[in-house]
């Protein structure tokens, strides 16, 4: 099996109710830049990361996809995914540019389409492939109800909504600001409690940050998170404050989830040895691709620390992954990308079903490459 031609792509695709904050970002459009690697056995297999939709830095990643990996592929076998991670990640003039973000995200983009071409060709799920059982039970959490940008009438709206779903987990986003642009962590607060209140007992809530507070309001806030039976506190402080969540790790009572901003097994093995992290969010697509997930997954593991995959991928590779790994109960629902997929995560009584076609779960379909691709 050899690579014939690497076929890149961009799609922005519009999210929830035209649009959605968090402490850091607003957005209207969630971005896949992406590639689709053609075979000289007529399999094409398909990869992307996940991005907000910036298309000057969405052209980045496909040029560093084209110009710079391209050349690296072109004749090899894509089953050799492993060695192929090695050559892309090491080679000389590369990895002097970046081992961490633009060509990191390319890199991911890469390594799931060769992931999913090696799943083709074995003509299994990628989660069969890697070892996973199709009785394995996966728990969804869903995010998509508590932007912060939401009223307090819509938080509680949108919870009960996904409690008729069947869901039992849900995630509110923290890290208000009064008028004046000060953090207000009394609003967040009264949220965490009005959210609590809306579910049942034995329900999970778990709140996130995005790296928008400081020091102090985090352990002060994260303090009285404690009356509220939350989960995990996500991303207090800055993504690569790896004192801080460490401080934060020892003084709260509730523990601490990051992962989606850090791009390599080395940021994890650096965090996880602080003792700066419990809930491991490894995302797939900004540490590049599968390879170095299930490696940053197996460290995890051997800390005993649970990994719930970040949702940079929309879901989909990461639901086979996280079939696949024992250090996997749980994982993020955010469902913008949904109609993009030939088959699309879906969730059932608050539990993924198992996908049954063969590859990562990345096939887009020709009618979303067509309406949600920006020229
Ligand atoms: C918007 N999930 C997250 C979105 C979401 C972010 O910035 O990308 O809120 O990915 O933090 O846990
Ligand atoms: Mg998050």
């Amino acid at each position: 099996m050899k690579i014939t031609a690497l076929e890149t792509f961009v799609l922005h695709v519009p999210v929830s109710a035209g649009g959605i904050a968090d402490s850091r970002h607003q957005l209207s459009h969630w971005g896949a830049p992406g590639v689709r690697i053609h075979t000289d056995t007529g399999l094409v297999g398909t990869g992307y990361t996940g991005t907000h939709a910036h298309l000057p830095s969405d052209r980045m990643i496909t040029s560093c996809i084209e110009a710079a990996y391209g050349p690296l592929l072109l004749g090899r076998d894509p089953r050799s995914v492993q060695a192929l991670w090695t050559t892309l990640q090491r080679h000389p003039p590369l990895q002097w540019v970046g081992r961490a973000g633009i060509t990191h995200l390319a890199h991911a983009a890469v390594d799931v389409a060769l992931w999913d071409l090696k799943a083709q060709a074995a003509g299994e799920p990628l989660w069969r492939l890697l070892g996973g059982s199709d009785e394995a039970r996966l728990e969804a959490y869903d995010t998509d109800g508590g932007w912060l940008d939401r009223s307090d009438e819509q938080l509680v709206a949108e919870t009960e909504a996904r409690l008729a779903q069947g869901y039992r987990a849900v995630k509110l986003k923290v890290g208000s600001r009064d008028e004046r642009g000060g953090f207000d962590p009394a609003r967040d607060l009264r949220r965490v409690a009005l959210v609590r209140q809306a579910l049942p007992e034995g329900a999970r809530l778990m709140v996130d940050a995005n790296g928008g507070w400081d020091l102090a309001t985090a352990l002060e806030a994260g303090r009285e998170l404690a009356a509220f039976d939350v989960t995990w506190l996500e991303e207090p402080i800055w993504y690569d404050d790896l004192p801080g969540h460490a401080r934060l790790a020892r003084a709260l009572a509730t523990p601490i989830a990051l992962g989606e901003q850090l791009y390599t097994l080395d940021a994890f093995r650096d965090f996880i040895a602080a003792g700066a992290v419990h809930y491991v969010q490894a995302d797939a697509v900004r540490l590049a691709g599968v390879s170095e997930w299930w490696r940053v997954a197996e460290l995890a593991h051997a800390h005993h620390l649970p990994v719930v995959p970040h949702i940079g991928d929309m879901m989909q590779v990461h639901l086979q992954l996280a079939l696949a790994h024992p250090a996997c109960t749980l994982l993020e629902h955010i469902p913008w990308m949904r109609d993009c997929f030939e088959e699309p995560a879906t969730v059932a009584e608050g539990r993924f079903v198992v996908p049954q076609r063969p590859g990562a779960g990345t096939a887009l379909r020709d009618d979303a490459l067509e309406r949600y691709h920006v020229a």
